[in-house]
């Protein structure tokens, strides 16, 4: 770790970093929201509650400053050992951290349940911010504040935020006004990251995701939860690069309704795929897709553990560091 620090480069005596965490409930905007503040598409989104299991981050870097913002899976009261295994997540992304973002569905008519109110008591952090999203869907009153408007709509108290926002994390709409705020709330620290790296996931990872998303918003309202996808294969080539990803899923009759008839849905699902992979590596991709059951995933620890639900992150890693420095 040490050594890699060297290679991020030497910073000027004022910069500034820290760590930004965004919690909502799901389907807030929380993934869009992180895409917005880095510019790029990081983590995948679907109008489907639960779309995001894992933590993400997306890393800003200036000369200046670095802020590494971090996506978390939606807040739900978990009822398995799944949902268990993401609030585990979510709470191991509220350490450490400068800043925290609290993404509201301003459209919601409730704001929180009891697991995220739990957290949001729980969390020690020098700055909380209240950030309505989907102000896009609001009616806007002349003369009416809508952050503090729909705050009390909601039930939730301005007194315990330091500073309320109102945006659309889809328009665009107040994402530079909360970046700027969240970097004033910096403070002075070293790179944690290259300032060329978008996010702690390699390609690998973000790749299973994009073929997750595309099953996600292909996909009627069940298969997408009995499925999660591996990159079994990455190989950089001078043309394209060979990807190949498993789609998992728990039954027999679920493969078929992935692959569809006569393999269509499976070729939507690669087609799409294959135009965000793209964008994302910059190069040309050559992507297969294979199908596989994988009985009851979800109930075994396992597999649990197989698809990094307990692995350590190099965000941690990160954060890990910072807390040594911070000591010394
Ligand atoms: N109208 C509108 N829709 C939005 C906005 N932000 C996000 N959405 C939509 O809301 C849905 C959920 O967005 P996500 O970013 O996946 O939400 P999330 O909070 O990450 O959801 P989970 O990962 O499931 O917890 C998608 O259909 C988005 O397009 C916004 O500002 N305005
Ligand atoms: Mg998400």
């Amino acid at each position: 770790m040490e050594e890699s620090l060297h290679k991020i480069g030497e910073v000027g005596p004022g910069h500034r970093s820290g760590f930004a965490a965004i919690l909502g409930k799901p389907n807030a905007g929380k993934s869009t929201l992180l895409n917005a503040l880095v510019g790029e598409k990081i983590a995948i989104v679907s109008d489907k509650p639960q779309t995001t299991r894992d933590r993400i981050t997306g890393i800003v870097s200036t000369d200046d400053y670095q802020v590494v913002f971090v996506d978390t899976p939606g807040v739900i009261v978990p009822t398995d050992r799944f949902n268990e295994a993401l609030m585990f997540r979510v709470r191991e992304a509220l350490e450490s951290l400068d800043v925290l973002i609290h993404l509201v569905d301003a459209t919601d008519r409730e704001p929180a349940n009891e697991r995220l109110e739990e957290l949001l008591a729980g969390v020690r952090v020098p700055s909380r911010f209240l950030v309505m999203n989907k102000t896009d869907q609001l009616r806007q009153i002349e003369g009416v504040d809508v952050v503090r408007e729909t705050a009390l709509r909601l039930g939730l108290d301005p007194e315990r935020y330091t500073q309320m926002f109102a945006i659309s994390a889809l328009t665009g709409d107040g994402v530079p006004a909360l970046m700027e705020a969240t970097v004033a709330r910096l403070n002075p620290g070293p790179r944690y990251y290259d300032p060329e790296q978008l996010s702690d996931r390699d390609e690998r990872f973000l790749v299973a995701e994009i073929v997750r998303e595309k099953v996600f918003t292909n996909l009627g309202d069940e298969v997408p939860y009995a499925i999660f996808t591996e990159t079994e294969e990455f190989t950089e080539r001078p043309n394209k690069d060979f990807i190949r990803v498993t789609i998992y899923v728990e039954r027999e009759s679920q493969k078929g309704i992935v692959i569809g008839d006569g393999g269509a849905m499976l070729k939507r699902i690669g087609q799409e795929a294959r135009v965000d992979i793209e964008q994302l590596t910059g190069r040309g991709a050559y992507l297969e897709l294979w199908v596989k059951v994988r009985k009851n995933w979800r109930k075994t620890d396992f597999d649990l553990n197989n698809f990094g639900f307990k692995a350590k992150s190099k965000n941690s890693d990160a954060k890990a560091q910072r807390r040594k420095e911070k000591r010394s």
